[in-house]
């Protein structure tokens, strides 16, 4: 077994102690209450899941086993002369729950290398596809033809034990994370480079040679990426990927299967399509004013356009936060420091300052300020990658490390089949006029 794979199952081991103490304990506290409003509303405020990997808080944003953003930059071990954390360290510390040290990183840098093969026929299913497929359904096809590589699947059609499930998991998370950076770069080539594809280069770091591949050589677009697949890998337990991944990985469907499904729910424009919708939404303003430099007026005008459409302002509001999302506060940093006078990212950060009173204005509008996605396109944009519709893959990918690691923990704990109840609106008028119960089966 190799050591990481041990040290997360010492880990794991000792985690589902203390939770068989925690419920013997404290099973039958009650953790809330659930109103009418909230089944009927998405959700929102239930808590109804465990994820080990990271907390979201809505004032303070995300931090990863206890770690923020900040924290992380500072420290996780970086590639050398780089500044931005290496993904593959932050995967570590979400699988382990310990911080890295630079043995730690450069090991799992090499585990993943070593793990990288993409089988031919994942490529030809690629290509059996028309281009103009949009890059996140390739993404997802392909995952889905990766499947046939799946250990837990073989090993389950063999009769494997409940206390195996985790090894075989483990494994297939280990794979499917270092192989989806190749299938990824493999779409960016095929639909936009005219199918030049670049080798890997196997002396770079997981993010680094993912840039490679896509072909962006410049070191401050690797530093992007490293910082990029870093903030985006994970968001707690409730978001749509994130759940669905778990969702559909307690019946047991192996990680390929799991991970496709949570990436069909990232491709939904009010998640991870986000992203690409932002930069769309600025290009157009962008096309429809004739300048590269909208004024903080003319930005105002366009939103209040877009919100009198019908339409919601990409890049704001949120679910959970209630504050500016410390992932977009990182890449204003990241802009600051790498492009303070590139026009696109100005824009951004105009945008920044005439939307959220726009929305503030609106009561029914929880959250007025930026999440994640309002930010991410510009500065791909300043090194070159203007091909919107690709976003989404990159939070793709980076996605991958939070919800394999947590996929891992899920099955590591025994976690069961996910079955909530639900209701009828029939059965709610019934409980409310009392005559009807509304719990049970
Ligand atoms: N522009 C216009 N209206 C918005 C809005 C925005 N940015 N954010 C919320 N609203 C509207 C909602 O559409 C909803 O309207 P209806 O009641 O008419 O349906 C109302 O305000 C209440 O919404 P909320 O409780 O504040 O927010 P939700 O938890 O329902 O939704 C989110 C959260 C992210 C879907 C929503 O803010 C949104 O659509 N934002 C724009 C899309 C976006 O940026 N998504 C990316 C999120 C981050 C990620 O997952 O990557």
């Amino acid at each position: 077994m190799g050591i990481i794979k041990e040290r997360f199952k010492q880990k794991a081991d000792a985690t589902a102690e203390d939770i068989k103490q925690l419920l013997k304990e404290h099973g039958d506290k009650k953790i809330g209450e659930v109103q009418l409003s909230q089944i009927y509303q998405g959700m929102r405020g239930i808590t109804g899941l465990v994820s080990e990997t990271s907390l979201l808080d809505s004032e303070d944003g995300i931090r990863f086993r206890g770690y923020s953003i900040p924290e992380l930059q500072e420290k996780l071990p970086k590639a050398p002369g780089g500044s931005e954390p290496l993904p593959e360290g932050l995967f570590y510390l979400m699988l382990v729950g310990e911080l890295p040290t630079e043995e730690d990183v450069s090991h799992m840098s090499s585990v993943l290398q070593r793990r990288s093969h993409v089988p031919n026929h994942v490529f030809q299913t690629i290509e059996a596809l028309p281009i103009t497929a949009h890059p996140m359904t390739q993404f997802v096809v392909a995952i889905m033809s990766l499947q046939t590589e799946s250990l837990f699947a073989k090993n389950y059609a063999k009769g494997m034990a409940k206390k195996d499930y985790w090894s075989s998991c483990f494994d297939d998370s280990m794979d499917l994370i270092a192989r989806l950076p190749r299938i990824a770069a493999y779409i960016y080539r095929r639909k936009y480079r005219g199918g030049d594809h670049i080798q890997p280069n196997g002396l770079l770091d997981w993010a680094g040679n993912f840039a490679h591949m896509m072909g962006f050589e410049d070191e401050g677009f690797q530093e992007l990426m490293r910082l990029y697949m870093t903030i985006h890998s994970d968001h707690e337990g409730g978001n749509v990927s994130a759940h669905t991944t778990h969702l559909v990985g307690s019946a047991l469907a192996d990680p390929y299967l799991s991970f496709a499904a949570g990436m069909n729910g990232l491709a939904g424009p009010l998640h991870g399509l986000a992203n690409q919708e932002v930069i769309k939404w600025i290009f157009e303003l962008r096309e429809k004013i004739g300048s590269e430099s909208p004024s903080q007026e003319q930005i105002e005008n366009y939103v209040k356009q877009t919100l009198s459409e019908g339409k919601v302002v990409p890049g704001y509001g949120h679910a959970v936060l209630r504050k500016t999302d410390p992932r977009f506060s990182a890449q204003m940093e990241f802009g600051k420091k790498h492009m303070p006078n590139d026009p696109l990212v100005n824009t951004v950060w105009t945008i920044y300052e005439t939307v959220p009173p726009i929305l503030s204005s609106i009561a029914k509008i929880k959250n007025p300020w930026p999440n994640v996605d309002a930010h991410s396109g510009a500065l791909l944009v300043h090194y070159g990658m203007k091909e919107y519709e690709f976003y989404t893959v990159l939070f793709g990918v980076s996605r991958a490390l939070g919800v394999l690691a947590s996929l891992c923990w899920d099955r590591a704990l025994g976690f069961p089949l996910e079955r909530p109840k639900s209701v009828s609106t029939r059965l709610v008028k019934k409980w409310l006029n009392g005559e009807a119960e509304i719990w049970g089966d």
